[in-house]
């Protein structure tokens, strides 16, 4: 006759702490060894392939960028080693799951609450970490001293107009550390006026005029791309920014006023 006995081991076994359980073990693990990964990974990477910075804005750009993706590497890495240890698992076949691959935290409140407070801190930081740098970002639209370029996309090139000096070009050119204000519109489609390495980009869409402004800090030749799908040869709506001295720029746009004066 069999007489089951329940043992202090046997009856132990289902509630054990689900932290104890292997697979939970090795998660743990994983999840410590990618974040790091991740997050260094992902913010050099993505960082280092935007180029130097031409303003202040894109210094801003470039650190928050580095901030989020290392605030967000420990939930990436959580679900990638969730992912990893799944995949790595023994597998089992037919309806009833054994008894180990129950875990407790399924279902357990305390377990959402802690990720419903931890996501919306994550949440609430974002937030904030952006709009200070957007404050910094329409700064240059108020100041006095700035100057104004009216800027007009369509398919697919940009157009740039001087006001008050009769210059149009397809190229940009700006003086070193003035700030200066773009009025951004379009003949046809939607665009979206994008100076790479000064973090600046909006809308240019036709019946409006939207607003822009940087102060280019740094001498040199930037890029200016079209970020709004804007048909065929949307990838080709490219041109540059020359930034240069201020007297290189007067003689620019004398050049460029005796140029189209005479034509
Ligand atoms: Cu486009």
């Amino acid at each position: 006759m069999a007489i089951e006995v329940s043992t202090p081991e046997n009856s132990q076994a289902p509630s054990a702490k689900w932290w104890k359980k292997a697979d939970v073990k090795q998660t743990l693990l994983l999840w410590i060894i990618l974040t790091p990964i991740i997050g260094y990974v992902g913010s050099e990477v993505q960082v280092r392939s935007m180029g130097a910075p031409a303003s202040e804005v894109m210094a801003s750009v470039k650190s928050l960028m580095r901030i989020f993706t290392w605030a967000v590497s420990p939930v990436a890495a959580l679900v990638a080693a969730m992912a990893l240890t799944t995949l790595m698992s023994k597998r089992h076949y037919g309806d009833m799951p054994p008894e180990d691959a129950d875990h407790q935290i399924r279902n357990s409140p305390r377990a959402s609450a802690t990720w419903l407070v931890v996501s919306t801190l994550l949440c609430l930081f974002a937030l904030i970490a952006g709009l200070v740098v957007q404050q910094k970002d329409s700064k240059s639209i108020l100041d006095a001293k700035a100057m104004n370029i009216n800027v007009t996309g369509q398919q697919w090139i940009w157009n740039f107009d001087y006001p008050g000096k009769g210059v149009r070009s397809e190229v940009l050119y700006l003086p070193v550390d003035k700030p200066v204000i773009f009025h951004i519109t379009s003949k046809d489609v939607n665009h979206s006026f994008w100076i790479v390495q000064m973090g600046i980009k909006m809308d240019a869409n036709p019946g409006y005029i939207t607003e822009a402004a940087v102060t280019p800090n740094k001498i040199g030749v930037f890029d200016i791309r079209c970020a709004e799908l804007c048909g065929l040869l949307h990838a080709y709506m490219q041109t540059k920014v020359h930034v240069v001295s201020q007297a290189d720029y007067d003689a620019w746009l004398a050049d460029r006023a005796a140029l189209e004066g005479a034509a």
